[in-house]
């Protein structure tokens, strides 16, 4: 592509922003609480949507029930529109309950996990209500100990709430599910990987698509080759965007490692998952940066991950690939990731009316001051764990 199909390539690129990500987040060691840290869904809206207003690529932001419940998510939705965002997923939640400590539909009880089921079908309800077409589900269910319960019978158990829940879906709806291969469960997970999420999404038909959490995975997994397989398959969904050094750090997206997400890019692009219907979202916490900056980063990492993947030389490279070239295709897609995309994108953002840096334009804004004096007083929004 030259530079300015790259361009119309990145202005169709749209980056989800999670609510969950301008509240306080942490580790079971501390929460640390930042000033100007929303109260309640609409303030978070309101970040989220400043994000958009630098970057112009972050036109959605997935929601967390309950952490975002309300009493009128269509006045909640009008909200978002004013801001000039819309409401993408809808996240369910069946791991901060009491009752789904030996898990929630895979729960060895049929009260537990039908309790669970109808929050999911509540998430449907809320679907209709905000005009989203994604529910993203992620369980946490999973064991401690070998022998804790029986894995194949809360496969089954699993697969019966999923079939309720896929029957309820309506016709531009989809169910998005995520894999994790463990925490909080430490000797097994429900969904552990991405084969498991493929099998189930599989059976219930083309509404069920899988989610790929750049954090879920077992270090030294090839995650590119994850998003090949399942892009060629029709079935992968949406992306997480984090990094990790180690675990489910949930970093920003590319801080850790920007030549995965490059990676990752190259099979999105290269599989056509551009224009796929994919779902590119991303799924952090900002436990002790600052929040609105630290999700204006992300956007921008993965607008300059994708800018590199779509200057992939693709005739250099098949043609070093069909000959055996091992060396020379490497060269061809080093040479896109080496290639500085920062003045092309900084370009992009003047030509659609925007600063070329969104990060000094914020910083500039003065809006991290206002919101630190008006948000006195109150409950602070956060994991509520
Ligand atoms: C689980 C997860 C999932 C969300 C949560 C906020 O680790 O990735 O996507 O529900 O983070
Ligand atoms: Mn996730």
């Amino acid at each position: 592509m030259d530079a300015p199909q790259v361009k119309a390539a990145l202005r169709r690129l749209s980056i989800e922003v999670p609510s969950w990500a301008y509240g306080n987040s942490g580790t079971r060691f501390k929460v640390f609480g930042q000033a100007g840290v929303p109260r309640d869904p609409f303030e978070k809206l309101a970040d989220a949507a400043e994000v958009h207003r630098y970057t112009g690529a972050a036109a959605t932001v997935s929601l967390h029930i309950p952490w975002d419940k309300v009493d009128s998510y269509a006045e909640l939705a009008a909200h978002a529109e004013n801001l000039g965002v819309a409401i993408g997923v809808i996240n369910s939640n069946t791991f901060q309950d009491d009752d789904y400590m030996l898990g929630s539909v895979c729960h060895p009880q049929a009260a537990v996990r039908r309790k669970a089921v109808d929050h999911l079908l509540e998430c449907v309800d809320i679907m209709d209500a905000t005009g989203s077409s994604d529910l993203k589900l992620w369980f946490a269910d999973g064991l401690n100990y070998p022998g804790q319960d029986d894995l194949r019978a809360r496969q089954d158990r699993l697969a019966e709430a999923l079939d309720e829940v896929y029957a309820r879906l309506g016709a531009d709806q989809r169910m998005i599910l995520e894999y994790k291969f463990f925490e909080p469960a430490f000797y097994a997970t429900d969904v552990p990987d991405w084969g498991t999420a493929y099998a189930h999404t599989l059976r219930l038909g083309d509404k069920a698509k899988v989610v790929v959490d750049t954090g879920h995975h077992a270090p030294g997994t090839n995650i590119e080759f994850i998003v090949a397989f399942l892009l060629r398959e029709g079935k992968l969904g949406a992306f997480d965007f984090n990094s990790r050094f180690y675990a489910d750090d949930d970093l920003i997206a590319g801080a850790a490692d920007p030549f995965q997400l490059f990676r990752i890019m190259h099979e999105v692009a290269r599989g056509g998952g551009l224009d796929a219907g994919v779902n590119f979202m991303l799924d952090q916490c900002h436990n002790i940066e600052p929040k609105i900056p630290g999700q204006i980063r992300s956007v921008m990492n993965v607008q300059e991950a994708t800018a590199k993947a779509l200057l992939v030389d693709t005739d250099a490279l098949g043609k070093a690939q069909a000959d055996g070239d091992v060396l020379g295709a490497n060269a061809v897609l080093m040479d896109a990731y080496n290639t500085d995309v920062r003045p092309l994108l900084a370009e992009l953002r003047e030509e659609q009316g925007l600063a070329p840096d969104p990060m000094r334009a914020f910083n500039a804004s003065g809006y991290a001051e206002k919101i630190a004096a008006e948000r006195v007083g109150g409950a602070q929004a956060g994991w509520g764990a």
